[in-house]
């Protein structure tokens, strides 16, 4: 089916990059997701797909924010700057006529994440390369927090592309108002977003990376905004595992990659009784997962 031009629209950055049939990444660019509204975004947008429209077969795109219909519609507008819907499709078409098909980045990041469990060479896994696991989710800690489902061995989109949204799961009804409106979701306390708001308080906020570092430097606060997400995450996860039956859980995004959080995650996980404890490991493709998933889901959709 020839080459593909995948893309991958987060809260902070846009990644692209052409992805062969076998699966390799060639020429990966990177830019700064703009927050200044729509015509920033399709500005974007054109810098990066224009080099390579002419290089390509079709393109693939996943995106933060609800798919469906070809708008991207955002449940928490903060994560892109206020930009509350945009018509992903007719912009990425206007730039070039090529096929396109878009999926939410949670989602996308699950379905090469799923396929990726074969060559883990974990037994429990995969027997001769064929993935015995049924149930599993992928969860991305980053702008916001985000997931994508497969059931069944099947991704699950939704209807109206919202499944596997679980950032908007609630973590505490007393905490603070999500980007969403509702209070307390998993987002509002865990995301990258949430840990750099902690700091607000602070002679000198940060963003999350730097709280990273305090915590590693031994800064007792650092310490407890970064298990307070942890600890949000694992209970969500106990959630999902009763709801869904889940086999493992992987963990990607900037913050569910960073040194340390994943420990914690499974810290959190071992005070709660076994039945609510799932594994949970990093993502095979790191920061790439929803580039090869768009690509792959693309292939098969296309
Ligand atoms: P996106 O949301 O665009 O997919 P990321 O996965 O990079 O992008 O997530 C961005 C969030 O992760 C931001 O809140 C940022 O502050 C935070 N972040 C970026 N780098 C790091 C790091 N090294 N350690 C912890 N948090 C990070
Ligand atoms: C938010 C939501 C999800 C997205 C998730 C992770 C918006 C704009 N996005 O919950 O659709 O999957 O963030 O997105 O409402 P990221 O930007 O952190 O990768
Ligand atoms: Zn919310």
């Amino acid at each position: 089916m020839g080459k593909v031009l995948a893309l991958d629209i987060g809260g902070t950055k846009i990644a692209a990059a052409v992805v062969t049939e076998s699966g390799m990444l060639v020429g990966r660019q990177q830019i700064a997701t703009p927050h200044g509204g729509a015509a920033q975004l399709a500005i974007a947008l054109e810098t990066l797909i224009a080099p390579y429209r002419h290089l390509v077969d079709f393109i693939a795109v996943a995106s933060t924010g609800i798919i469906n219909g070809g708008r991207l519609t955002a449940l928490n507008p903060a994560n892109l700057g206020g930009l509350a819907d945009f018509p992903l499709q007719d912009c990425i078409q206007s730039i070039t006529d090529l096929p396109c098909v878009l999926l939410n980045d949670g989602q996308a990041a699950a379905w090469a994440e799923y396929q990726a469990l074969s060559r883990d060479g974990n037994n429990e896994i995969s027997v001769n390369n064929i993935i015995s696991v049924k149930n599993m989710m992928f969860v991305t800690v980053s702008t916001g927090v985000g997931g994508g489902i497969v059931l069944d061995k099947k991704l699950l989109v939704g209807h109206h592309g919202l499944a596997g949204h679980i950032g908007h799961t609630l973590a505490d009804p007393h905490g603070l108002l999500c980007g969403c409106g509702r209070r307390g979701c998993v987002e509002s306390v865990a995301s990258g977003t949430a840990i750099g708001a902690e700091t607000l308080g602070w002679k000198q906020p940060v963003a999350a990376a730097k709280v990273f570092e305090l915590a590693q430097l031994g800064n007792i606060h650092a310490e407890n905004i970064i298990n307070r997400s942890a600890t949000a995450i694992a209970q969500m996860l106990a959630d999902m595992k009763m709801a869904l039956d889940l086999e493992i859980v992987i963990l990607g995004g900037s913050v569910g990659l960073a040194a340390g959080y994943l420990e914690r995650v499974i810290g959190a996980q071992n005070i709660l009784p076994e039945i609510y404890r799932v594994p949970v490991q990093a993502a095979h493709h790191q920061q790439d997962s929803g580039l090869l998933g768009a690509a792959l889901w693309a292939r098969s959709s296309l």
